[in-house]
């Protein structure tokens, strides 16, 4: 049912990847009404991320806000038919924005309560980068995430991933202009807060926006460019 539900959203060749997750034991005490959830990621586009090559264009920043009112969109029509066939469902917002409820508290931490990545390595769909980045199988880090949660099993059948394979690549450690990376591998016991310093990279994505786009945002993109998952189809 779920799945079927889903095929019929996400349509083919609009290049998208979802899996299953177990979150039992995973989610903060408030979301106790759901135990798994659906993680779904939508390609960006190739070109755009290619054009990145010293910081965010404009073509980016447009790019990066059209796919999350997408996400949030699809992700209402799906709750909504889920509701219908009386599946509960919570859909997660995409990013966070100024002024929602969580937002002083994510200031403080840069977390949000629910991580689209833990959901995404937890369906099998890939695995933390030494930037801090979901490296998709198919796509590498070149897409947005988003999660539905739901309070009933989906069918999850895959093993999650509980460790990095970047192995010895460093490429997006060097170019990171935050230089918020120290080359560490994420596994599942492993903190961002260890690997990668969030704080730096929101900084400069702040002046990178500043300069180069001339707005009052934290964007960048580089980390995304630069990995060589995903890039010119090289898989
Ligand atoms: C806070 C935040 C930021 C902060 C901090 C970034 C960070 N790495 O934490 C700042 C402002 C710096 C930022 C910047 C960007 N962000 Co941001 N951001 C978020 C946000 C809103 C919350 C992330 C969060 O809570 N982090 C806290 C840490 C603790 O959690 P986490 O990093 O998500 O995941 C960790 C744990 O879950 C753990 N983990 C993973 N699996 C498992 C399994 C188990 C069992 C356990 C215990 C733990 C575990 O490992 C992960 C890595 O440490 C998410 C949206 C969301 N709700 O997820 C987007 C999100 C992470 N951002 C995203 C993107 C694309 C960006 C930018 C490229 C945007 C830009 N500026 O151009 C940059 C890139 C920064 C980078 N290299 O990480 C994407 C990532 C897509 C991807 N391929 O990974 C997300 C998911 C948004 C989306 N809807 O797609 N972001």
């Amino acid at each position: 049912m779920i799945r079927s539900i889903l095929k019929n959203r996400l349509v083919p060749g609009e290049e998208y990847i979802y899996g299953f997750a177990d979150l039992r034991s995973l989610l903060p005490g408030k979301y106790s009404d759901f135990r798994y959830g659906i993680s779904i990621g939508k390609r960006l586009n190739d070109r755009i991320i290619d054009n990145l090559t010293d910081g965010p264009t404009l073509e980016y920043y447009n790019h990066y806000n059209n796919i999350n009112r997408e996400l949030a969109d699809l992700t209402k029509e799906i709750h909504n038919d889920l509701f219908l066939k009386n599946i509960n469902s919570l859909p997660v917002i995409p990013t966070i924005s100024v002024g929602s409820g969580q937002y002083t508290k994510y200031l403080k931490s840069l977390t949000y309560d629910i991580s689209h990545k833990m959901v995404a390595t937890r369906a099998g769909l890939g695995w933390i980068g030494k930037t801090g980045l979901l490296i998709s199988k198919k796509f590498g880090p070149r897409l947005r995430l988003v999660t539905i949660l739901l309070d009933q099993d989906p069918g999850c059948n895959v093993k999650p991933v509980e460790k990095s394979r970047c192995g010895d690549c460093t490429i997006c450690v060097t170019k990171c202009p935050a230089k918020a990376a120290n080359g560490i591998l994420w596994d599942i016991d492993t903190h961002r807060d260890v690997f990668f310093d969030a704080f730096k990279c929101r900084e400069k994505c702040r002046e990178l926006a500043k300069q180069k786009l001339n707005v009052n945002e934290r964007i960048c993109g580089l980390c995304v460019s630069v990995c060589p998952i995903g890039k010119a189809r090289n898989l």
